[in-house]
């Protein structure tokens, strides 16, 4: 078979497995959430002042994605909030097989809560084309990767409902141009949301959380997550 056509099996495959999650988690009214970005970018972090401040109001679940090691479930734990590790022995991405795989395994912490984290596998290609069943992409950049990045991983960058600048209390200690990055961001995707946070300060947090308690609302009630 070719190459192309394996590839695209292999995709259908994923489809139909992320098909079968997004149904699960539309009858129980689940926010699922699909965070990418490059290793180190801050997801775990962000994650964590989360699940901190949310774990109070709302039922909440992770599913961390790596090569090796349960560091990230394990840094989650530590907040009282059930996380499962999916170690993918080099695969650069999670796929919706394994979800699957993950939420027949672990049940119910993952199944009957209001939203779930997915933390992917950093990187900023891979991951992209694989649709977990979630309801939004998060597209995560700090701001000391450099202000070429949206441009140069531009499929992430137009496919995530939304994005989010972190480390912004790194700003002033680099060279990142915050008018550019925020121009290619809206120009890979006009419709996208765009927040500016450090998880460490606690700046443009609070608009993250709107965020998140706004869509769980909209999607407990049958609507799409994200309005428009
Ligand atoms: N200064 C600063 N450092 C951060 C922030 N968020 C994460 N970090 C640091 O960046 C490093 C990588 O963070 P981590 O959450 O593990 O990134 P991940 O690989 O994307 O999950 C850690 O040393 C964090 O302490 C932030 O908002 N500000
Ligand atoms: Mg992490």
């Amino acid at each position: 078979m070719a190459e192309v056509d394996v590839k695209q099996k292999i995709l259908a495959a994923n489809q139909a497995a992320a098909a079968s999650i997004r149904e699960g988690y539309q009858s129980s009214g689940t926010l699922v959430l699909n965070l990418i970005s490059s290793p180190g970018s801050g997801k775990t972090t962000l994650l964590e002042a989360t699940v901190k401040t949310l774990r109070d109001r709302h039922r909440l679940a992770a599913i961390e994605g790596d090569i090796a090691t349960e560091k990230d479930a394990d840094r989650l734990r530590a907040f009282g909030v059930p996380a499962h590790q999916i170690l993918t022995g080099g695969a650069c991405h999670l796929d919706a097989r394994q979800v699957n795989q993950a939420l027949e395994t672990v049940g119910d912490p993952l199944v009957a809560c209001d939203i779930l984290f997915i933390e992917n596998v950093g990187n900023l290609i891979c991951p992209t084309s694989y649709d977990l069943g979630e309801d939004f992409k998060v597209a995560l950049l700090s701001v000391v990767e450099g202000d070429d990045k949206p441009f140069k991983y531009p499929a992430i960058f137009s496919r995530a409902a939304v994005a989010v600048l972190t480390k912004m209390d790194l700003l002033p200690h680099v060279s990142f141009d915050l008018a550019a990055v925020r121009n290619q961001i809206r120009t890979l995707n006009p419709e996208g949301r765009l927040l500016e946070v450090s998880a460490k300060t606690g700046e443009g947090m609070d608009q993250w959380y709107r965020l998140l308690e706004e869509a769980l609302e909209r999607k407990k009630s049958g609507r799409s997550a994200l309005a428009g």
